[in-house]
């Protein structure tokens, strides 16, 4: 065990050439024990064949080089420091601005969320049936969870009321969401995109897309137009974008336009407003890049990947289900989010490891701690 935890070349310990101040003492057990790491390691990578092979210093030389060189990739963001991602993934991912990962995430990863959210609905149903919204009979509790939502919303008075009441603030911090956005399979995707300092970033949401709610469409945009571009432009901001049911062409799934991300930041001069709704941005027809736009139709388990100037949207609901999904971004910890009113919290931190966030309280308390209440609204002095 301890054999294959050291052979993993990122978690390699530093190794001196020479033990300081070792010259005619015995070597200290550290220093062994780094030598033997550093002996197992060219031995698997098949420089050497034989220990003694390793007492010519080139060896060691080389093997302290491929060290700082891997170290040097990570600062540097272009180091896969996982296997979480191919290199032809990543290629793909910096060539087309998006990747669709299919089967990505355990059940594990979204049952908590998910659950929590069942919970919501019944919590919300029942309070419409106080409220003389809805008929007591009609509270579908044996409904699956893509359901249960829409089919009690079309027996409410208002039909919009249930989201309206309960579910159209999209961010909702809770243990099911830090546990989503801080899920081993994201972060270690995002390590080998940007490196192993990552923040949760400050911008993400839950979307129950419900049927027929048009100002849940959201046009044709680029991440980056929703921050501070003149603070955030020269972040890679990675999104992923995670169905926590299946998204699929008739119940609203997202559009992206592959390369586009490589046009700069484009006009978005729509603004789409509904009455009780800050409005989408959007970009006008005029100004879309040229190209195909790919569909992404995508199950719970999946991802879609985007990085923040990949022009997307997502199309309109027309099934009778609600398409639940979780947006979730991250960007390498120190640089401008371009939401600096708004903290985030340390997902993942090999410098740090004291400031990783431990659960969804340290990421409410980062937030209090910038005068903000858990939904990012400034806190009453
Ligand atoms: O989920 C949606 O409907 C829109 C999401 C989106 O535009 C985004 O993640 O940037």
């Amino acid at each position: 065990m301890l054999l294959t935890y050291f052979t993993r070349k990122q978690e390699l310990p530093e190794l001196p050439l020479k033990p300081p101040g070792s010259r005619g003492k015995r070597s200290s057990a550290p220093y062994r024990f780094g030598i033997y790491c550093a002996k197992t390691y060219l031995w698997k990578t098949n420089r050497i064949t034989t220990c003694s092979q390793f007492e010519s210093s080139r060896y060691q030389e080389e093997f302290v080089t491929d060290m700082a060189a891997t170290r040097q990739k990570e600062a540097d963001g272009n180091g896969s420091a996982s296997a979480a991602l191919t290199a032809q993934q990543i290629r793909k991912f910096k060539q087309d601005g998006y990747l669709i990962i299919r089967n990505m995430l355990p059940h594990a990863a979204l049952q908590p969320l998910i659950g929590e959210l069942e919970q919501k609905v019944d919590n919300a149903i029942h309070e419409a049936v106080r409220q003389r919204q809805l008929d007591a009979a009609d509270t579908f509790a044996a409904a699956p969870f893509a359901n249960r939502l829409a089919l009690a919303s079309d027996a409410c008075k208002d039909r919009r009321w249930l989201w309206q009441t309960f579910f159209s603030r999209g961010k909702p911090i809770s243990a099911g969401m830090f546990a989503l956005r801080t899920t081993p399979a994201l972060l270690d995707a995002t390590e080998a995109l940007i490196g192993p300092e990552i923040l949760a970033h400050p911008q993400f949401a839950l979307r129950p897309k419900m049927p027929d709610l048009d100002l849940l469409d959201i046009p044709w945009h680029q991440d980056l137009a929703y921050l501070i571009p003149a603070e955030a432009g020269e972040t890679l901001v990675v999104n992923f974008w995670i169905p926590l049911v299946a998204a699929t062409a008739q119940n609203g799934c997202m559009q992206v336009i592959p390369g586009s991300h490589l046009k700069g930041l484009l006009e978005h001069d729509i603004l789409i407003k509904t009455k009780g709704h800050r409005g989408s941005k959007g970009i006008p027809d005029a100004a879309l890049p040229t190209g195909d736009f790919v569909t992404c139709e995508v199950d719970a388990g999946d991802v879609l990947l985007t990085m923040e100037r990949m022009v997307h949207r997502s199309i309109p609901n027309r099934s009778n289900t609600v398409r639940w999904s979780v947006d979730t971004r991250y960007s390498r910890i120190g640089l401008p989010t371009g939401r600096s009113r708004v903290p985030g919290f340390v997902a993942r931190s090999r410098k740090h490891p004291a400031r990783i966030a431990r659960s969804h309280l340290d990421w409410i308390q980062n937030l209090a701690d910038a005068g903000l209440d858990r939904w990012g609204q400034a806190l009453p002095n």
